[in-house]
């Protein structure tokens, strides 16, 4: 894709049970006008993905040639520090720079039946770069509540737009999660309401084709990065997968294509 040429550098930072991608897509011009520099920036967050889960930390079979490509272009840090090690307090301490009993997001994470959401006076990286003429959004996985009434919703923290699962897909019913003859995740919880795939703040599929939900990131991804770069529009993508959380699956594509597993399998899918 055309977008190769404005990666100027690849930051991947690592912490025990969440990997982020830190892609600064320079913007043309960006070398002659550095006090104007809008750089465009690309979170990719994932979930239960040890640094040692990776080959190019040493992980002998796992295969992931797109991240290492990435570390081989840029820069590999060797230390990191997660603001927690569950999803929604490193969520908004990722997301606010401030640390999870500040926030109020801590110790534990939303479910489907919370009712509350991270406070409407907290400032988001997307907050921040609207007002300084950037696109926004986020794929994937927010975990940072939804509210009766959809308030704790991104779409309500800086972003223009939102298309994904507002928390962890082990918290519905794995009623579509695996292929037939497949082992399904035997405590799929059957408590919770399945699944709803959100776009903005409209449920637009529940429940939600777990097998094709990847592509579907990426493919919405590609789409507002393209667009973006065609109308030289500086963007913000947070990139936030499914993969690689508990219970683990992979589409069909990349389903029994690796040594590791199923694990392996979902790593794959999201390399
Ligand atoms: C938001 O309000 C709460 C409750 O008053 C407070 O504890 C928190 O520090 C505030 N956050 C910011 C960023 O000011
Ligand atoms: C949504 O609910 C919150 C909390 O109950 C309330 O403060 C807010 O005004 C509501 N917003 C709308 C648009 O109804
Ligand atoms: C979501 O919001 C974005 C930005 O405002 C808008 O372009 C898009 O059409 C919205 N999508 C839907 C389905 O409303
Ligand atoms: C034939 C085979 O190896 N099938 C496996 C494919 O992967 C699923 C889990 O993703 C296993 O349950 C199957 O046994």
């Amino acid at each position: 894709m055309k977008m190769a040429e404005h990666f100027e550098r690849g930051y991947l930072l690592f912490a025990h049970v969440v990997v982020l991608i830190t892609l600064f897509l320079f913007s043309p011009g960006f070398c002659e006008s550095p006090s104007s520099a809008r750089p465009n920036i690309l979170i990719a967050f994932a979930d239960d993905l040890g640094y040692g889960d990776l080959s190019c930390y040493g992980h002998p079979t796992s295969e992931s040639p797109n991240i290492d490509k990435l570390a081989a272009e840029g820069l590999l840090f060797t230390q990191f520090y997660s603001a927690n090690s569950v999803c929604s307090p490193s969520r908004a301490a990722l997301l606010t720079a401030r640390l999870p009993p500040r926030t109020g997001i801590w110790p534990g994470v939303f479910w489907p039946s919370s009712i509350g959401g991270l406070p409407h006076n907290e400032t988001t990286i997307a907050a921040l770069l609207k007002p300084l003429g950037y696109a926004t959004t986020i794929i994937g996985k927010w975990h940072l509540g939804v509210g009766k009434n959809q308030t704790y919703l991104p779409t309500n923290y800086g972003f223009d737009s939102y298309y994904g699962i507002p928390y962890s897909h082990d918290m519905c019913p794995c009623l579509k999660c695996f292929y037939p003859g497949d082992a399904c995740w035997d405590k799929c919880n059957t408590r919770s309401t399945s699944c709803p795939l959100y776009r903005n703040e409209t449920i637009f599929e529940q429940p939600v084709d777990l097998t094709t939900l990847s592509k579907r990131y990426s493919i919405e991804a590609r789409n507002f990065i393209a667009r973006n770069a065609k109308s030289g529009t500086p963007f913000f993508v947070y990139y936030s997968t499914q993969h690689t959380h508990h219970p683990q699956f992979a589409s069909k594509d990349f389903r029994n294509t690796t040594h590791r597993g199923t694990f392996g399998d979902s790593l794959a899918e999201l390399d």
